[in-house]
């Protein structure tokens, strides 16, 4: 665990910000029993997340890919925010200019109460028609069979997921990367950093002079550019930063 000192030292940048962002990846919501993807346990029946979140591997097997869905829809039902996802609701409450950037997809910053929140990814309660009639909420879990579920028009629904290849949505990514480039503190939270373009928010925060604050058990690409990093579970870590421990 990092020494009291460090934790200290950050907590005292949080305080004084009045602009702040922080980006969140997996290990946010690990201590909420939510599976990270590149850890222990980070496969799903075999097989890696980048054989399965991507167009083509839809196109080639959706109903392979929407089991994979449903399977991580049905397992978040009975997942909770942590101490972790209320620290940060708490932020955005005390920093006028705080925004939370996150590549999860699972909800679960929204059920602690964070509103000022970009979600890169997309999110798993929510489906697209493949033909264009737009996207919607569904949160039936597990869902019916057969899958893949349907459109009101008939055509197959997708997850509203970013998947690998894909472009995200431009408005999310340039309000992200205008929150780094003026925070005067960025916190990087359980994210391994090797997603881009999320990762290089971190990068782009710190050339914009940010102090960047990461927060995960273990090292990553994004140490490098972290003016701390608090080696420990976030659930532990957050509240002691902004207080709420
Ligand atoms: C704890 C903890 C605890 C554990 N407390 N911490 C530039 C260079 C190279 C490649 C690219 C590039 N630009 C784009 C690419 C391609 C690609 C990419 O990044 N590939 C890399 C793998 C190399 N990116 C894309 O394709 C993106 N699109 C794009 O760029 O479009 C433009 C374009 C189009 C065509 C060609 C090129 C460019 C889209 C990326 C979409 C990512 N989608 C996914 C899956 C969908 C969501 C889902 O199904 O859930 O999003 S991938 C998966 O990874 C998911 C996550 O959001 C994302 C990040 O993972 P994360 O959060 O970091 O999780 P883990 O598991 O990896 O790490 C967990 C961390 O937590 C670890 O560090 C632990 O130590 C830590 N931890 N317990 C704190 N208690
Ligand atoms: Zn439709």
């Amino acid at each position: 665990m990092p020494e009291e000192r460090q934790i200290a030292e950050a907590a005292a940048w949080i305080r004084n910000a009045s602009r702040a962002a922080a980006l969140t990846g997996a290990g946010v919501s690990a201590e909420s029993g939510v599976p990270t993807f590149r850890g222990a346990g980070g496969l799903w029946e075999g097989h890696r997340i980048e054989e399965v979140a991507t167009p083509e591997a839809f196109d080639r097997d959706p109903v392979l890919v929407w089991e994979f869905y449903d399977a991580r829809r049905t397992g978040l039902v009975r997942c909770r925010p942590n101490r972790a996802h209320e620290a940060l609701a708490e932020l955005e409450r005390r920093i006028s200019d705080f925004t939370l950037i996150t590549q999860n997809v699972d909800d679960l910053h929204r059920a602690a109460g964070s509103r000022k929140l970009i979600e890169l990814h997309g999110n798993l309660w929510r489906m697209r028609c493949t033909a264009g009639c737009g996207e919607w909420e569904d949160r039936r879990a597990p869902l019916p069979r057969p899958l893949p579920p349907a459109c009101r028009c008939g055509a197959p629904a997708r997850p509203a997921i970013v998947w690998f290849g894909e472009w995200l949505d431009p408005a999310d990514l340039a309000a992200a990367e205008a929150a780094a480039a003026r925070a005067e503190v960025f916190l990087v939270i359980g994210t391994s950093g090797i997603v881009e373009p999320a990762a290089s928010l971190a990068r782009t925060a710190a050339a914009a002079g940010a102090r960047v604050v990461e927060i995960n058990p273990e090292p990553t690409p994004l140490s490098a550019v972290a003016a701390l990093s608090l080696r420990g579970p976030a659930g532990e870590i957050v509240p002691r930063l902004v207080g709420t421990a």
